[in-house]
């Protein structure tokens, strides 16, 4: 089975919510607490940093055995050697960003609607996002989309590709998450923020387990 296929939770190292010098010991808590994918988004930040931190959090993650995805920037991407890049519905197609990273990356498309999401699988993405499920201040200004289409999501789109549900998944909505149907889920600033980042990791992989 890929690492995609047993990954129920997909952690994103958001330079918004936590420093370049904490990145490193950060990313080390989120593995160790059994986050399946780590992805490092860093909205804002020049190129030079990005491609910086990347080849800090890229030695620990291969140390874990877990794919390091990078958000956007394909090009740097395939520079650092990143297991995969993950790209919103403005970043192009799946085939232009597949002639930049080359053969045998995972590639990631952000849905937020059933249809973004069926329009991914056809596409063939290796995996998508999908909301924001609830507002979240991780992406400002983009509305929840809710737990209505969850079930079917992951009925059409979740079984044939890994799947993951985001935004305002926190301990206490991780319930309702897994109930509309959810298996796998992205949770950034609830764990980014826990006082023990390693244990809030923990918990959510525990909820979610047996879900994959
Ligand atoms: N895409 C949709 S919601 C989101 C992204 C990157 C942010 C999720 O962050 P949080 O803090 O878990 O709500
Ligand atoms: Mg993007």
């Amino acid at each position: 089975m890929s690492p995609l296929a047993n990954a129920s939770l997909y952690a994103i190292l958001d330079l918004g919510y936590v420093s370049e010098a904490d990145a490193a010991a950060v990313t080390k808590s989120l593995l160790g607490g059994g986050a399946g994918l780590l992805q490092l988004r860093a909205k804002g930040h020049d190129l030079s940093t990005i491609e910086r931190v990347a080849r800090q959090l890229l030695p620990i993650c291969r140390a874990a055995k877990v794919p390091f995805i990078l958000n956007d920037h394909p090009a740097l991407a395939a520079l650092v050697d990143a297991d995969g890049v993950h790209i919103g519905q403005d970043d192009g197609t799946l085939a232009e960003a597949r002639e930049i990273v080359g053969p045998g990356k995972w590639i990631g498309r952000s849905t937020h609607s059933l249809e973004q999401a069926r329009a991914a699988l056809a596409e063939g993405f290796d995996c998508i996002g999908f909301g924001p499920l609830f507002p979240t201040p991780t992406k400002a200004g983009r509305p929840g989309i809710g737990l209505d289409a969850v079930a079917t999501m992951e009925r059409e789109v979740g079984s044939k590709i890994p799947a993951f549900c985001i935004g305002g998944i926190t301990p206490a909505t991780l319930p309702q998450v897994i109930a509309a149907g959810a298996r796998r889920v992205v949770v950034v600033s609830a764990l980014l923020k826990a006082a023990d980042i390693q244990s809030a990791t923990r918990e959510v992989v525990e909820t979610l387990s047996g879900n994959v």
